[in-house]
């Protein structure tokens, strides 16, 4: 591990605290002391994880091979147990961990959608300024025109990260706007990522925007967006799952970004994403600051997760 590798996971290790907490000390309580495996193990640890946001696909799986195994007599004691989890955990992860691989030289556009709040126009600097430190030629688009500090907090961005940016006033169409920056000189070798609303005056007004956006960047670059980012607020538990399910089937989804990782009990909601919608996930968020954003490693994560 480098040393950025290594701060980076003692935070996101110390962001995982409260899930750690919340869940992997119940787990270690229900298993500790127990010198045999036995059936109350097994009621104990499913309502454990399903309180832990695991969701019921992933707890009834991984109940069922624990039952499985140890009826054949392959968990030697209830730490096995732990580990299992652990296994199981990684193997859900891991067929979400799937990278964004940016073409160099030719215009890829990145839609950045979600609620409001989860975290899109703070994701979208981030990711700005991870690009521009590999030397991405970038353009931000602000595409949420619903709200003028919504064009203002990505222009603060556009600065700090010191890359160009378009815009136009406050309610004007944000797929001109879209229109606008695939036409812009700046575009055409650069990646654009595309700041969009995430409130409407109703849901369906949103998701009919975003439907807008998605042709009139298909008309213009045909095959853009390349990719639609779906941002989650880790906080909001099993409400990003239905965001998720929602925001897939309206526009469909390519990636995700899981951000406020740090700081809740609500981390294991990861897995039930991971299980029920099998999109990749590309970044997680762990804080405000402009290095608290990283592409997301399975590993990593679980590793981080369970030390101590
Ligand atoms: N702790 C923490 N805060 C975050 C993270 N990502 C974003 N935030 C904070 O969440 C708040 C909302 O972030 P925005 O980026 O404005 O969210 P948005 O989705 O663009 O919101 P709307 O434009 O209103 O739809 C801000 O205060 C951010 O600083 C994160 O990973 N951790
Ligand atoms: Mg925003």
């Amino acid at each position: 591990m480098n040393d950025d590798d290594k701060s980076f996971f003692l935070k996101l290790r110390q962001g995982l605290s409260k899930t750690r907490k919340g869940f992997i000390r119940n787990l270690d309580e229900a298993i500790l002391g127990e010198k045999v495996i036995s059936e109350d193990i097994f009621e104990n640890l499913e309502e454990i994880l399903i309180g832990a946001d695991l969701g019921p696909a992933f707890t009834g799986d991984l109940i069922d091979d624990m039952k499985y195994r140890a009826k054949r007599d392959e968990l030697e004691n209830p730490d096995a147990l732990r580990r299992l989890l652990k296994d199981n955990m990684l193997e859900i992860l891991k067929k979400c961990e799937s990278p964004l691989r940016i073409p160099k030289g030719e215009p890829y556009v990145i839609m950045v959608v979600g609620v409001n709040g989860t975290g899109k126009t703070t994701t979208i600097g981030k990711m700005a300024s991870r690009f521009r430190r590999n030397e991405i030629p970038l353009l931000l688009v602000a595409a949420d025109t619903f709200r003028a500090a919504a064009i203002e907090q990505l222009g603060i961005w556009a600065e700090r990260v010191d890359v160009p940016i378009i815009k136009q006033k406050m309610g004007t169409d944000p797929s001109a706007v879209v229109f606008d920056a695939i036409h812009a000189v700046e575009s055409r070798k650069a990646v654009m990522l595309v700041d969009t609303a995430g409130r409407l005056h109703t849901q369906s007004n949103l998701m009919e925007e975003l439907k807008k956006i998605k042709r009139v960047m298909d008309r213009e670059l045909p095959g853009a967006p390349h990719e639609t980012l779906l941002v989650l607020d880790a906080t909001t538990g099993q409400n990003a799952v239905l965001q998720a399910k929602m925001f897939h089937q309206e526009i469909g989804v390519t990636g995700l970004a899981l951000t406020k990782l740090d700081g809740t009990a609500k981390g294991g909601i990861i897995i039930r994403i991971a299980r029920e919608l099998e999109i990749p996930i590309r970044y997680i968020g762990i804080g405000e600051a402009l290095d608290d954003l990283r592409r997301f490693k399975s590993e990593e994560f679980v590793d981080a997760l369970f030390e101590q």
